[in-house]
């Protein structure tokens, strides 16, 4: 099995007992209408029975009344759960001796038809359905990274799947099969390339390329969107300005839009990248990001599209990044215009392995939020770790801001149901490539589904993700699924702890953004060190953001802050986020802070090894090349979690002057031996 079918593998269900049950119940399709999705919906459901029940199911015009079939029907007042402004959910009932999948649009059917199909693939009874779902978030959307010379920023799969060099000519395979991936799990949207954007994708060579995708994505549901880079008019316009509120820049926008929606009338809008990282922006000429943004709105016009605007933004001086995103958006609440979305990142500081919430979730009521998540593994071990995200994930979705009383949920800000948003959305930073399994850690793929679950519906658990995916990708083996599972769950903890236990946070390698580099002190910024951020000393370790410091933990509501804010009852987890400990200040496991970092560091990197003979004794029910490249990721990582430990463990001892504690041994070689190792990686 190379992975190239994902979680669509439709293989012969085993069980001849269930088989034959299936087959009794899907003895014909018919659906009603031309709708392109629905046509796309009508066509995978055959693809999958085909596959699941090892016989062609016919497509009829209508049901068969002395058979039993599958009925596809578009129903503009379909009774489907929800919110009754979504279009895209779907019901699936037993209906006499059929199985109803109703939706009000092609797209809903397509949704509910991948649903059908998951109750067969991971061996649910179909006898009597009734199952009713909507998306809770509007605009689902992958966001790739991807740069136009094939590059991926952050991408360790492999190249971006799109050539342009080929289009608009050449449509690869691999643009159907990504679209109907994400189709699958409820994904309806693509921003197909890298926020530190390139102004060519707007030339009009390029939309016509990009038109080319639209296509491809139309039938799947899917909508394109392009990042786009704010000083195009200068580049690419050959104006004098990009200030927002010139005339000229104004109209160049507008005529823009007209020129992409007249190629892709449904294209779904711009993402902004402005005044970040040294990407051009408003505030050159000025100007705050809602005049940024609402130019762009404007520019949209009555077109149906929507502007995101990143709050990724961190302006040097400063004294604590933490805050800086915070500081200059939550004043611009109320000011944007209603096609704009801000879209957030879930942690304040950078998609490290763990977050305390960005507190900018719950402090914009007037203004809906996306949330930004990363698939791929920037921070989490790029391709070589197993980490399954999904935890991660509902850490945040499942944070309380309280800014409204208790269960003013992170969720609820995103979905706009806590301050009655018309629009809501959410993004993950893409983890695929040209690699034929797509993410090129085997493992990654879960990453990727579990998104676009979670964005459909956050309620679901990590666990059940998990396990869903595991019987459609991996096995069916009940032993197995389990023990896969299990791992999976604990896979984001574990790397927690051989990485950056107890709140620790951005000490990892310059740059490259691998393996440790905690010693790091001089960067092209000082919030780009690793000591701006663990504060280690004589006394202690962690970086002080209460009242004392820097009082960023005033950022959140009061409840947050009385949870947070006293180191003695501040979560582990979160300790070294907010406050500066003393190496011989007991926590409440009993242990004081450097004994318990120690204990997290070794305990962390003896997980792996765990994880690696849990993997070895799946070894029996998946298949055997696969099996064999994640054990050979698993040797890597349990190598790295060896060098996090040594290296963090050691360094940190420098300042602590405390013993490895008992049972642990001490590392073997010296600080000065671990530090080279990261040197190699940054090809130095
Ligand atoms: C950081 C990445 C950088 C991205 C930036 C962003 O290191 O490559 O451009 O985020 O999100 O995580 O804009």
């Amino acid at each position: 099995d190379d992975g190239y079918r994902l979680w669509l593998k439709y293989d012969l269900v085993a069980d001849a007992g269930q088989r034959a049950q299936y087959r009794s119940a899907a003895q014909f399709i018919a659906s009603n209408g031309s709708d392109a999705v629905l046509k796309t919906a009508t066509t995978e459901l055959q693809r999958g029975l085909q596959g699941l029940l090892g016989q062609p199911v016919p497509l009829l015009a209508k049901a068969e009344s002395n058979k039993r079939g599958i009925l596809l029907l578009i129903d503009a007042s379909a009774n489907v759960s929800g919110s009754s402004a979504s279009r895209a959910g779907f019901r699936i009932s037993t209906q006499g001796r059929n199985i109803l999948v109703t939706g009000r649009s092609g797209a809903g059917i397509l949704y509910g038809v991948f649903a059908l199909l998951r109750q067969m693939q991971t061996g649910q009874a179909i006898a009597s359905l009734n199952i009713s779902s909507s998306p809770r978030i509007q605009y689902r959307l992958l966001n790739h990274w991807d740069n136009p010379n094939g590059t991926v920023e952050r991408g360790y799969a492999g190249s971006s799947i799109w050539k342009w060099n080929e289009l608009p000519q050449r449509l690869d395979p691999r643009y159907t099969d990504y679209a109907r991936a994400n189709a699958s799990i409820g994904l309806n949207g693509v921003a197909i390339n890298n926020v530190n954007a390139s102004a060519r994708y707007l030339t009009p060579e390029y939309i016509e390329k990009v038109k080319a995708l639209a296509g491809v994505m139309r039938p799947y549901g899917i909508r394109v969107y392009l990042s786009v880079f704010w000083a195009a008019p200068k580049v690419i316009g050959g104006l004098k300005t990009a200030d927002p509120l010139d005339a000229q820049v104004k109209q160049w926008w507008a005529a823009k839009a007209d020129e992409i929606y007249q190629q892709i009338p449904d294209f779904g809008g711009f993402l902004v990248k402005a005044n970040s990282e040294g990407e051009p922006g408003p505030q050159d000429y000025g100007r705050n990001h809602a005049e940024g943004a609402n130019m762009l709105a404007t520019a949209l016009g009555q077109h149906d599209g929507i502007v995101m605007w990143r709050a990724f933004v961190y302006k040097a001086g400063s004294a604590d990044r933490f805050k800086q995103a915070y500081e200059e958006f939550k004043p611009l609440d109320g000011q944007f215009s209603p096609k704009v979305l801000v879209q957030v990142k879930n942690g304040p500081i950078d998609f490290q392995a763990r977050e305390p919430f960005h507190p900018l979730f719950g402090a914009m009521p007037q203004t809906p939020l996306v949330l930004e998540v990363q698939l791929t593994q920037e921070y989490l071990g790029m391709a070589t770790h197993w980490v399954y995200l999904a935890p991660l994930f509902k850490e945040c979705l499942d944070s309380d801001t309280q800014t409204k009383g208790p269960g003013s949920t992170v969720a609820r800000v995103v979905d706009g149901s806590l301050d009655q948003h018309r629009i809501s959305g959410i993004a993950g930073v893409a983890n695929i490539g040209t690699d034929r399994n797509w993410t090129g850690h085997p493992m990654g793929q879960a990453n990727w589904y579990a998104f676009g679950r979670l964005a459909w519906d956050y309620t679901l658990t990590s666990k059940a993700i998990a396990t869903e995916w595991t019987k459609m990708t991996l096995t069916r083996e009940p032993q197995a699924v389990a023990t896969i599972v299990d791992v999976m769950d604990k896979s984001r903890d574990i790397y927690v702890r051989y990485t950056t236990p107890l709140g620790l946070h951005h000490i990892m390698g310059q740059n490259i953004h691998y393996g440790p580099e905690p010693w790091l002190a001089e960067a092209g910024r000082p919030d780009w060190t690793a000591v701006y951020y663990h504060k280690a000393d004589a006394e202690g370790l962690g970086f002080n953001r209460t009242a004392t410091g820097s009082n960023a933990l005033a950022l959140y509501s009061p409840g947050v802050q009385q949870a947070w804010g006293d180191p003695k009852t501040c979560p582990l987890n979160y300790l070294l986020w907010f406050h500066h400990v003393g190496w011989q200040q007991p926590l409440r496991t009993g242990r004081t802070l450097w004994n318990e970092l120690a204990t997290r560091y070794y305990t962390g990197a003896d997980s792996v090894t765990w994880m690696q003979q849990r993997w070895a004794s799946v070894q029996p029910a998946v298949d055997a090349a696969l099996h064999a490249d994640v054990t050979a990721r698993l040797e890597i990582q349990r190598r790295e979690a060896l060098w996090w430990r040594d290296a963090c463990v050691l360094y940190f001892q420098t300042y602590s002057k405390q013993p490895i504690p008992v049972p642990f041994a001490p590392p073997t070689r010296t600080l000065a031996e671990v530090k080279t190792l990261v040197d190699l990686y940054q090809l130095k």
